[in-house]
């Protein structure tokens, strides 16, 4: 009944709405990355991808806290944002065609360009992944990392042997206690399962990138209005940052800048949040409680954080990277 009642609510497409009722937001997130989706100490969720829904709920509610965050293996992600259990789900996950075109999902837009690497121990004494001819890998079950190895084995004519765990910790645990030989999983991921490890510095990162993962938020198809709030989010985060709206200076260029680019992203002109269905001063929100993807970047990943990851691909188009937001105008 529950499922059929979900069903009927994420057909309908009025996601905005039910969330606007609830109160709060439905965010499914990963079990614990961090710098990604991480609960720190105090039990309060951190991280990249957590981030991403603060400033959805600031754009609806006003309030970066109205979110509850709801934690996901990769096996169970899909069927939860299908079955209504959650409104998005940001949670590493790849825009790839079948999850686009068969799942019943929908993916709008970037917000972390990565792509596979592999870690190993450095005992082993390997500096290529073309030299691990017969190695045991360690890889979470659900992911694109799963299909990826398989693929990149046999186009270099390689053997391995899968050893499958379900969540990240299990995968390190794996790793650690000599399961396998290598880990593998997206790039940015080994940095943050690295500092998991007791030992950090016995292991290190191989050069090679072998794929593309774009990571980003996905929603159910059917509900326009939802996939396009979603994306022009992100797409404020982004503006933001070009712009030189932070979330220091927003309240000053609130009160004095004559920018028009500025002035529409922080609600004085139009268009506002208002053809969203968001507060009108949307952005205003998102970089005052959140700050713009530059600040959220360098807290959570960037090297603000424990991770430490350049800005590479996801620095700004002006810069040098992939970031690139629409106009608001
Ligand atoms: N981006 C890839 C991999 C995503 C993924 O689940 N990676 C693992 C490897 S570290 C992870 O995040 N685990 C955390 C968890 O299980 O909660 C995908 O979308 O399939």
């Amino acid at each position: 009944m529950l499922l059929l009642v979900n069903q009927a609510h994420a057909a309908s497409g009025d996601t905005l709405a039910q969330v606007k009722k609830k109160g709060e937001l439905q965010c499914g997130v990963s079990d614990g990355l961090p710098g990604f989706s991480n609960p720190n100490a105090k039990g309060t969720w951190e991280g990249i991808d957590v981030e991403f829904c603060r400033a959805v709920a600031a754009g609806i509610f006003g309030d970066a806290n109205k979110v509850k965050f709801i934690p996901l293996n990769a096996k169970e992600r899909f069927t939860a944002l299908q079955s209504g259990e959650v409104d998005v789900l940001s949670r590493n996950t790849t825009w790839t065609l079948t999850r686009d075109a068969t799942m019943g999902l929908s993916f709008d837009a970037t917000l972390y360009y990565d792509g596979q690497g592999f870690l190993v121990k450095k005992e082993l004494g390997v500096k290529s992944a073309k030299e691990l001819d017969g190695a045991s890998i360690c890889i979470q079950a659900g992911t694109t990392t799963e299909l990826n190895v398989a693929d990149y084995f046999k186009a270099n004519g390689m053997k391995f042997t899968p050893v499958v765990f379900d969540t990240s910790d299990q995968t390190v645990k794996g790793f650690e206690s000599g399961r396998c030989d290598v880990l593998t999983s997206d790039q940015s991921q080994l940095y943050a399962l690295k500092i998991k490890l007791a030992k950090p510095d016995d292991a290190a990162v191989l050069p090679e990138v072998i794929s593309k993962e774009p990571l980003g938020p996905a929603v159910r198809q059917g509900d326009e209005q939802w996939s396009t709030l979603i994306k022009w989010t992100l797409y404020a985060l982004v503006n933001a940052e070009e712009y030189g709206v932070t979330s220091k200076n927003v309240d000053e260029m609130k009160a004095s800048s004559k920018n028009p680019d500025v002035r529409r992203l922080l609600g004085l002109e139009e268009p506002s949040g208002k053809v969203l269905g968001l507060v009108p001063d949307w952005g205003y929100q998102i970089v005052k409680q959140v700050g713009n993807y530059g600040e959220v970047f360098d807290k959570t990943v960037g090297k603000g954080s424990p991770l430490g990851i350049d800005r590479g691909v996801n620095a700004l188009w002006n810069q040098g990277g992939f970031m690139y937001a629409p106009p608001i105008r």
